[in-house]
């Protein structure tokens, strides 16, 4: 079979490498306090085409506010993009915004503990003109399925939005992103739903703005094969509606660089299609 020469390029790429659980490399540099080296990496990520940078600081046994604060304070001034705060604590979202200035994104709100905890998020967004990046999670866990991911986006985006104020093109809905690398039955269908859950919002809300964060597919796979995946899943979510992801962005292929066969293989564990014989990637 062909590959066709083409691949849709446009879509907000976010550098995932600024991350104290992502990046073996990053959370060394964290520990040793090595903050030109923690910029270093942030700006290759920006010359390498990510638009904007997830910052996670958070790491077991470390002050979160207080590195996250020495990231942030070093990143406003040396490396032109703007940020994702990407914690889960309401007081190291707030340490952050206070010194970013311009428009940085939090990463994230959910509904898993009821409202309360989005409300506060929602209204530090509004005080520092930020956008909000929103998670397909309430209080029965995370989406899974197509019509639950919908729901919940549903849900956030009236919450988000009807009730709190936020514009809508400030808000970044994340269908959730898992991996399909585990061989397990029930995890199997995760990628094709996800792609279908982005169709279904994409359709009801045509200018919203979806983004996933895209390298979980590919979990429990050599880095070889995860490059291969990541790319082809990620010109399939584009194509279904996605307009941003958190990626590394050097690793992103495009598809007429990958074998049609490794393009077929990666679309077979998407869309759940292993046979009997089934050579993996
Ligand atoms: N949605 C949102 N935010 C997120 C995620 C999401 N933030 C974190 C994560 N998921 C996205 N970021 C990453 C970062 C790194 C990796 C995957 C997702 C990754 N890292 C290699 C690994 O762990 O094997 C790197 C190894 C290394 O260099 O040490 O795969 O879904 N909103």
């Amino acid at each position: 079979s062909q590959v066709p020469l083409r691949q849709e390029n446009s879509y907000f790429s976010i550098g995932e490498r600024c991350n104290a659980n992502g990046s073996r490399k990053w959370r060394e540099l964290q520990e040793t306090g090595d903050w030109d080296g923690c910029v270093s990496v942030g700006r290759e990520q920006v010359a390498e085409g990510s638009n904007s940078l997830d910052i996670c600081t958070a790491f077991v046994g470390r002050d979160e506010v207080a590195e996250m604060n020495e990231v942030i304070t070093r990143f406003t001034s040396s490396v032109n993009a703007p940020l994702v705060i990407d914690s889960t604590e309401t007081n190291v979202i707030e340490a952050a915004l206070k010194l970013h200035g311009g428009k940085p994104i939090i990463n994230s709100i959910n509904f898993e503990d009821g409202e309360q905890a989005a409300a506060d998020r929602l209204i530090l967004a509004k005080k520092f003109g930020a956008a909000v990046i929103a998670l397909t999670i309430d209080e029965e866990g995370m989406a899974k399925t197509p019509e639950r991911k919908l729901a919940v986006a549903t849900r956030l985006v009236e919450f988000a939005c009807d009730k709190h104020g936020l514009p809508q093109s400030d808000l970044l809905i994340d269908p959730l992103t898992f991996t399909v690398a585990t061989g397990s039955e029930d995890d199997r269908k995760l990628g094709e739903w996800t792609i279908e859950g982005i169709r279904l919002i994409r359709k009801k809300y045509p200018d919203i703005q979806i983004i996933l964060g895209l390298s979980n597919i590919s979990f429990g796979l050599n880095a070889a094969a995860r490059a291969v995946l990541n790319s082809v899943f990620l010109d399939h979510a584009v194509r279904a509606g996605m307009s941003g992801a958190i990626v590394h962005v050097s690793k992103i292929r495009p598809l007429h660089l990958l074998a049609a066969e490794e393009v077929q293989v990666a679309e077979d564990l998407i869309y759940d299609r292993r046979r009997e014989d089934y050579d993996p990637l």
